[in-house]
This record gives structure tokens, sequence and C-alpha cells, in this order.
């Protein structure tokens, strides 16, 4: 096996190498592709699985002969070259009946409608062996706040999650939900713009277990956040169970780069994460090749996604067994046993006890911690020196 070959679960959504370069400005500058050429496409470039919305299988305007036709082919196409579909989702953001939102949307026809075609799309989902269900809300926002309770909002999302996880239950299907939170574009603000909105949001829901949620890169750069951070509280309360890979300038435009082509510092500490805390389900590439590319562009876009990750997986392994750096980790995090009395449950003895303790905070503070050893270190590491 080459150094650096795709051995984890790389998943690839069909919008992503099947993206045809359009884009507000410009027209396609790739033929489009049809859902057995993209998943042959994924095979021979190494990916594990395929995911998608539910129109970029089926077409909306499909008849059910047509829909039986794609989905026997789709299946034959998976079932020659291997490939899986971890995660299914539900395109609520082209069509113009969702200019308004789908899930939020003030016309009770659409909300309805956004139901019945999310059920349909569920249905699709399992069908082709989905165990996730992505929701992203890319409509749900607004222009202008006059024209919709932000309140009203919140609570029009969460009917909507209880009905599906409701609906999930009632045909027993073997599905979990992934919520995938986005600031804005294409609408001006999008409700639960971050992961942590969602994090807040699911434990709203009716059913909190059966939801998680999909962090994207790209979308918590757009917020001007650390990634690594909002996808460590999620893993902390156990609810990464999908995450989208890609890349994204900071202050930008929504630019679903392949993922290590802007930021490959963060990059890797997302990767370390991930990697020390072993996590274990699909490494989503929601992304896109440029517009300059042709389709062997586009294979070099889907290899680079995954090889930058093997590489950075390397990456974390060296750190982690790194002597210098190591040995300063414990010096940093050294315990304290005098400390040790003070920390865990609350106790009043405890609180009196830490009231009465004398610290020498001039003395403290005056302790130099060297991060700038460590994190030269670690940009030596990154920068293949060490
Ligand atoms: C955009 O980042 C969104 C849509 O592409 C899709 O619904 C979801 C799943 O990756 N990400
Ligand atoms: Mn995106
Ligand atoms: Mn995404």
């Amino acid at each position: 096996m080459t150094k650096y070959a795709p051995t984890k679960k790389f998943t690839f959504g069909l919008w992503t190498v099947g993206n045809t370069g359009a884009d507000p400005f410009g027209d396609s500058v790739r033929k489009k592709k049809s859902p057995v050429e993209l998943v042959h496409l994924l095979a021979e470039v190494g990916a594990y699985g395929v995911n998608f919305h539910d129109n970029d299988l089926v077409p909306i305007d499909a008849t059910p002969a047509e829909r039986d036709q794609i989905v026997s082919d789709f299946k034959k196409a998976l079932k020659e070259t291997g490939l899986v579909v971890p995660m299914a989702t539900t395109n609520l953001f082209a069509s113009p009946i969702f200019k308004d939102g789908a899930f939020t949307a003030n016309d009770p026809k659409v909300r309805a409608y956004a139901l019945q075609k999310t059920m349909n799309a569920i249905d699709l989902g399992v069908e082709c062996g989905a165990k996730i269900y992505v929701f992203w809300g890319g409509r749900e926002g607004t222009e202008s706040d006059a024209t919709k309770d932000p309140v009203t909002a919140i609570k029009r999302n969460r009917e909507a999650m209880n009905f599906l996880t409701e609906y999930v239950i009632d045909q027993g299907y073997d599905l979990r939900f992934a919520l995938e939170a986005k600031p804005n574009e294409p609408r001006g603000n999008i409700y639960n713009a971050t992961t942590g909105n969602m994090l807040a949001f699911i434990e709203t829901l009716d059913h909190p277990e059966m939801v998680g949620v999909n962090p994207e890169v790209a979308h918590e750069h757009m917020a001007g956040l650390n990634f690594t951070h909002h996808v460590a509280q999620a893993l902390e309360a156990g609810k990464l169970w999908h995450i989208d890979l890609n890349d994204q300038a900071f202050g930008r435009y929504d630019q679903d780069f392949r993922f290590g082509m802007v930021n490959l510092k963060s990059a890797f500490f997302l990767v370390k994460l991930l990697e020390d805390y072993n996590y274990e389900g699909p490494l989503h590439y929601d992304a896109h090749a440029m517009r300059t590319e042709d389709y062997e562009g586009v294979k070099d876009f889907a290899r680079g996604c995954m090889r930058t990750y093997m590489i950075l997986k390397e990456k974390a392994e060296m750190f982690n067994a790194d002597p210098e750096i190591q040995a300063l980790l414990a010096e940093i995090n050294a315990e304290d046993p005098e400390m040790d009395a003070f920390f865990g449950p609350y106790s009043r003895e405890k609180a009196i006890a830490l009231k009465n303790h004398g610290f020498d905070r001039c003395g403290i503070a005056k302790r130099g911690l060297k991060y700038e050893r460590l994190d030269q270190l670690t940009n030596e590491i990154i920068l293949g020196v060490r």
C-alpha cells in the first residue's frame, strides 16, 4: 500500500466531486456526471463512501419509475465498487419553494411540504444504507428580521425535528440525525449559526438522544471561530456523529476548499483531536475542486483531501511521540498534590480550607510557561524538519 493511502472512512457527497464549477458569476466548466459515474470516480481515488442529497440522486421531478431505475443503477454501482452510503440528507435549499426557508418558512404549505420531502428523502437514504441523516438549514434564516420572529423560527425548527425523529422511530429506522450549522450564505443570517447553537438546541428536543451534530470547517471559520474547539465540545458531549472537512479563509464567502488548502496548522490540530480521541465516524469532505479544473483535477482534489488528512495524522503521531514536546507538556501539565485537596466535588470543608489557603500570587505569576518553544516545535513537526 502506498504511503498515506486513504485508509480512513473518507466520504464525499455526490455534489462535491460532481460540482460542475458554476458560481454566482460564471457558468459550469465541467460536464455533469451521473451518480453512477461519480461512484466509480470515487472508487478510483480510494474513497470509502458516498453521500447524497435526495435530489443529487433523484431529480425533484423524476417519476416513480425513473426514481426506481436511478436507485437501482446507483445500488448496482455501490455493489460493483464496494462503496457505502454512511450519510444522506435533504435538499431543502435549491428549489424556489424554499426561498423563505423550509421548516421555518412563514407559509405553512412550505413547512408541510418540507416535512413531506424530508420523510421521502429519509426513506431513500435508509434504502441506500445511510445510518446518519444530516440537516443543513441553508435557507432557514432571514435578510430582514422584520419578516420572521426568531423565537417562532426556533419553535418551528424544533417542531420539525420532533416530528421527524418520531417518524424515524415509527418507521423503525436505525438512523441518527446530525445537525449542521452555518452563520450565513445563502441567507443573510442563518438560524442556529454555530455548532454551539446546535448543541444547545438539541437539548430542547423531544429525542435529544437521536440528534448530534455535523460541524463543518468552513462554516465555523466563516463565523471567525476556532473549529477545533467547537469539534472538541461536540466530542466531549458525545454528539460528534459526523464531520464536514474542507477549508476556508476567514472573512470570505463559503469557499469549500480542499482540506488543508488554506489553514494547515488548524487542520493539524483538528486531525490531532480526532485521532487522539479515536473519532470513528465518517470523515466527509464537503468541498469541491477549483473552477479551473477538469475531472482529472477533480480527482487530484479528492486525493489531496484524503492524503492531507493521512499526512497530518502521521504528524500528530510524531507530535505525540516527540520526546522534547512530551517533556514540555508533562512540565506544563504537572500535578500539584497540595492543590488536589481543593478540586473535585464541593464540600464545605474544602471551601473553608481553600478560602483560608495563602497563595503566592506574584510568585506564581512569574513562572514562564515555555509555550513559544512548544509552538515552534509544533511548527517544525508540521514543516517536516523534526
Ligand atoms: C453545505 O455545507 C451542506 C450541504 O452541502 C449538505 O446539506 C450538508 C452535508 O454535508 N452540508
Ligand atoms: Mn459549506
Ligand atoms: Mn457541509
